[in-house]
């Protein structure tokens, strides 16, 4: 393993005169789509943050057997909220913030296809934001029943108000729906119709490919749960009944709304940290993405597979034998696409000269936790399995390898990645590493034990518990604090480093990518001119340049 320090790299590459520097730019109505990009980082980092309050509440709570800390109604308050604010206000906006700012500049485009449109997109986040948070303080508190909202439960309405935590929570996500409705269009026709001359489909890089793959799930998902929203809303406040059993409704029917979208958004979020591991393997391995195009076309597949399997999350929900296996077959069938893709990276980091440097030592450990929870999830999918673990730990311990393990750890990889790019600035490689490590030891303390428990049968949203699962109990709450102390370093890395930290070169990594061509951080309109792209990407130990008109500031390798 060798260690480029960034020193001895060419230093010249200042941001070219012009460089947008003034950070007022972020607290306004901006079209740049990278002002975008880190305003949806930024925000939805925020709510990373309130979503990780209420979990490190419930792990208080979950430390000792009884219901000592808060009450039960409060407990289903904070797991609603919890998983709610994650979803729809951290994993999906801090991925389609990346995705905004990276896409155009991968693709050698000046914006996005509509820039206003994407502006807009952005300012519904925060509104749904206000509205989620506004129900603490309506009579009743927020919404109880779960991110899922199942009727006949959310329907139910003690309180008896219109304006009620149930009701806030159906607005709050139909609009991050039509947000994200918004977006998704963006993205697809952005990829279409915006690259740069020489740009084929088989040039771009596997973060767009990702990207693009993850947008249509939105497109094609998304209607479903928001209509679904919409009608439960419906049922609640003008009493139709689509989905309340008391007035001749099918509950079930709501599910299968629900997880048509909600299952493929599992890869709308995982996708592009898919795409984060096929840019930041190949830089640090210093080789090529190994089976490029085999990974670039997995991901077009997942897209289709994942529209097959929603029934997995309903086996123990009436449905008949005949069902349940054809769900299972087809569920199954995703592993194919995504262990290619494993594979790929495995083969891309062996035998390469690895450099472990922060964005790398978070790709490795949310590889690692991705492959637990791929094995986890093939578990889930077998019906025998499933039936037996439903709505205990053990599906609670599986996803949040997906979205902690995978998708947070992706995240701060990617983050730390392109951190030079976006501010022009390196970030302390100490506190960065402190931070890996902290993360990763603190995640597997946390979600480990809940597979042990739930195999031994402890329910989930549950505020109290039977004192015989009280070891791993305790375990997995050392590990919830311990994560939630990693924001620390995290936070003060960022915030100092972007204030006072060393002047970033165009190409702190000696990557290969048309982002890395132009300065960091980018002039307003990326490219002073267009790129014409002459070959495909991840030409690492290659001699063919990327383009034809830019040179490769300092790649030399
Ligand atoms: C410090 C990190 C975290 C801790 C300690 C934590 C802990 C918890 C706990 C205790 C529950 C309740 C389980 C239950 O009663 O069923 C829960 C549920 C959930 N968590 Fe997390 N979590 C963390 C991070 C995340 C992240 C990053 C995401 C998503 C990006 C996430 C998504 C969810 C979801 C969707 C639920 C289900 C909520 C529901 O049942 O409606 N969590 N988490
Ligand atoms: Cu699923």
């Amino acid at each position: 393993m060798t260690n480029v320090p960034v020193e001895t790299l060419n230093e010249t590459q200042q941001p070219v005169p012009g460089a947008p520097n003034n950070w007022r730019r972020f607290f306004s109505f901006s079209t740049d789509h990278k002002v975008i990009g880190i305003q949806y980082i930024v925000t939805s980092f925020f709510f990373f943050l309130v979503g990780g309050l209420f979990a490190m509440i419930m792990r208080g709570e979950l430390i000792t057997p009884e219901a000592d800390l808060i009450d039960r109604t409060v407990y289903n308050a904070l797991f609603t909220m919890h998983g709610t604010v994650m979803l729809f206000l951290w994993t999906f906006p801090v991925l389609v913030g990346l995705a905004n700012y990276l896409v155009p500049l991968m693709i050698g485009a000046r914006d996005m296809a509509f820039p206003r449109l994407n502006a807009a997109a952005f300012w519904m986040v925060p509104v749904v934001g206000i509205l989620l948070m506004s129900s603490f303080l309506v009579p009743g508190g927020p919404s109880q029943s779960g991110w899922w909202a199942y009727p006949p439960n959310s329907i139910q309405n003690p309180t008896g108000n219109l304006i009620n935590g149930q009701v806030l929570w159906l607005l709050a996500v139909a609009l991050s729906g039509v947000s994200s409705i918004m977006g998704a269009v963006n993205f697809v026709t952005t990829i279409a119709r915006m690259r740069a001359p020489g740009m084929t489909l088989f040039r771009m890089p596997a973060f767009v490919w990702a990207v693009l793959s993850a947008q249509l799930i939105q497109l094609y998902g998304l209607p479903a749960l928001t209509a679904g929203a919409v009608m439960l809303l419906f049922d609640i406040t003008v009493g139709t009944s689509f989905f309340n059993p008391e007035t001749g409704g099918n509950p079930v029917l709501y599910q299968h709304f629900f997880w048509f979208y909600s299952h493929p958004a599992v890869y709308v979020i995982i996708l592009p940290v898919f795409g984060i591991f096929s840019e930041v393997f190949p830089t640090f391995a210093r080789k090529p993405l190994f089976g490029y195009r085999v990974v670039a076309v997995s991901s077009i597949l997942i897209t289709f597979v994942s529209s097959l399997v929603w029934v997995h999350h309903m086996f123990a929900s009436y449905t008949p034998g005949w069902m349940r296996i054809l769900f299972m077959v087809t569920s199954m069938c995703v592993a194919v696409p995504t262990g290619v893709k494993v594979f790929a990276w495995v083969a891309t980091i062996w035998g390469g000269k690895l450099r472990l440097d922060t964005p790398m030592l978070f790709a490795l450990g949310g590889l690692v936790m991705f492959v637990f929870s791929g094995i986890t999830g093939i578990m889930l999918a077998s019906v025998p399995v499933d039936i037996h673990v439903n709505n205990t730990y053990f599906v609670v311990g599986h996803f949040h390898y997906v979205i902690y393990g995978a998708t947070v750890l992706g995240v701060y990889a990617a983050i730390y990645y392109w951190f030079p790019k976006m501010t022009g600035k390196m970030y302390y490689e100490g506190l960065g590493k402190l931070h890996f490590w902290l993360t990763f030891i603190g995640a597997n303390l946390n979600f480990f034990p809940m597979h042990p428990l739930g195999l031994q049968g402890m329910p989930r949203r549950v505020a109290s518990y039977d004192p015989e699962f009280a070891f791993w109990n305790v375990l997995a709450s050392l590990g919830a604090f311990l994560l939630g102390m990693s924001t620390l370093p995290f936070i003060l890395n960022m915030v100092s480093s972007w204030i006072q930290g060393k002047p970033a070169p165009a190409n702190p990594w000696r990557a290969i990518g048309l982002e890395w061509l132009v300065a960091s951080p980018p002039p307003v309109e990326n490219f002073e001119e267009l790129p014409i792209v002459t070959a495909p990407p991840y030409g690492y130990g290659s001699n063919e340049p990327l383009t034809e008109n830019l040179s490769p500031s300092n790649a030399a390798n």
